[in-house]
């Protein structure tokens, strides 16, 4: 008989009210709309679209990254772990470390309850071998884990994708201290981070010629047409992505191409032509603030492994 098994584990926090969220973002000097609205099922496939075409090179790098140190991960983590993803493993990254490592248990954990099972179904499918404990839980926030998983003995956390630079680097800084919390001491954790580079390089990356980036940043206006009942034309709006060298990071923004009124749930937002609402920075990092960050946080860097270029970075901690 298969050894194989799926257990959900639910614990999302009270939902935040959307719509407050939106109106205060837009009410401030410089309009912001909050990056999560990326992602509805359109959103989450534009993602995908964007992780295989020739300019982000992150998703590539990183793979070749875990494809080539793949081994060396498991042998220093050993036998007999827990592997938990920050995020739900929907991609080939996980699907590396899952057949490196071999681990006992694996726990996504991510906001989007069908997403998660969806991925998880798909991992048993395929790894007869495999359990899988689907956290249903806003990883961003502080985090109780069933007992079982958080007493653990050797654990390895998973962040990959960059994902660190959509936080500020301030709330990058508490993410990781908060993974520490939760992983404790002895554990591993297992951090893939795009890094500083030629802003050509990373203007490329985030304003691609099929325009696949255009259409996921425009998408946050359908998302909340449909969620807020807000009125965005999104031909009204073009994307921009430009490099921020003081900050170090990508802002994306989407610029009114016309003076407009829109109805945003309910309250007039009036947007001049040529003005911008900012809707995500992707912070790029030197390893050396990466280091700095862990070691505050209580981690030790093991190993730091990077690219030929030098354009992203894999760092195994231990707290
Ligand atoms: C998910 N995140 C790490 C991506 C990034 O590169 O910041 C999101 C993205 N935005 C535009 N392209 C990709």
């Amino acid at each position: 008989m298969k050894r194989q098994a799926l257990q959900v584990f639910d614990h999302l926090p009270a939902p935040l009210d959307l719509r407050e969220e939106v109106l205060k973002g837009l009410a401030q000097r410089q309009k912001t709309l909050p990056a999560k609205l990326f992602y509805d099922e359109r959103g989450s496939r534009l993602f995908e679209a964007i992780t295989a075409l020739p300019e982000y090179y992150l998703t590539r790098t990183e793979i070749g990254l875990l494809r080539q140190h793949g081994g060396e991960i498991a042998r220093i983590v050993g036998a007999g772990s827990v592997l938990l993803e920050y995020g739900a493993g929907a991609s080939l990254k996980i699907r590396l470390l899952l057949e490196a490592l071999r681990p006992d248990c694996y726990v996504p954990m991510d906001i989007s309850r069908e997403f998660l099972l969806a991925a998880a179904q798909r991992l048993l499918d395929d790894y007869d071998w495999l359990s899988i404990y689907a956290a249903c839980v806003d990883y961003s926030q502080a985090l109780s884990l069933p007992r079982q998983i958080e007493q653990a003995e050797r654990k390895l956390g998973f962040f990959p994708g960059s994902s660190l630079g959509n936080f500020t680097p301030p709330e990058a800084q508490q993410f990781l201290q908060r993974v520490r919390q939760t992983l404790g001491r002895g554990s591993y954790f297992l951090l893939g981070v795009d890094l500083e580079k030629n802003a050509a390089v990373l203007e490329a990356a985030y304003n691609d010629q099929q325009g696949v980036t255009a259409a996921f940043n425009k998408n946050m206006l359908r998302h909340l047409n449909q969620t807020l009942g807000a009125g965005f034309d999104e031909q009204r709006f073009r994307h921009e992505a430009r490099y921020n060298s003081e900050q170090s990071r990508i802002e994306m923004h989407l610029i009114s191409e016309v003076d407009q009124v829109l109805n945003v749930g309910g309250r007039q937002i009036a947007l001049r032509k040529g003005e911008s609402i900012h809707t995500e920075n992707s912070c790029k990092y030197h390893p050396d603030r990466l280091q700095q960050m862990a070691q505050t946080a209580g981690f030790d860097t093991r190993r730091i492994w990077t690219d030929e270029r030098g354009y992203f970075a894999l760092l195994l901690l231990q707290g």
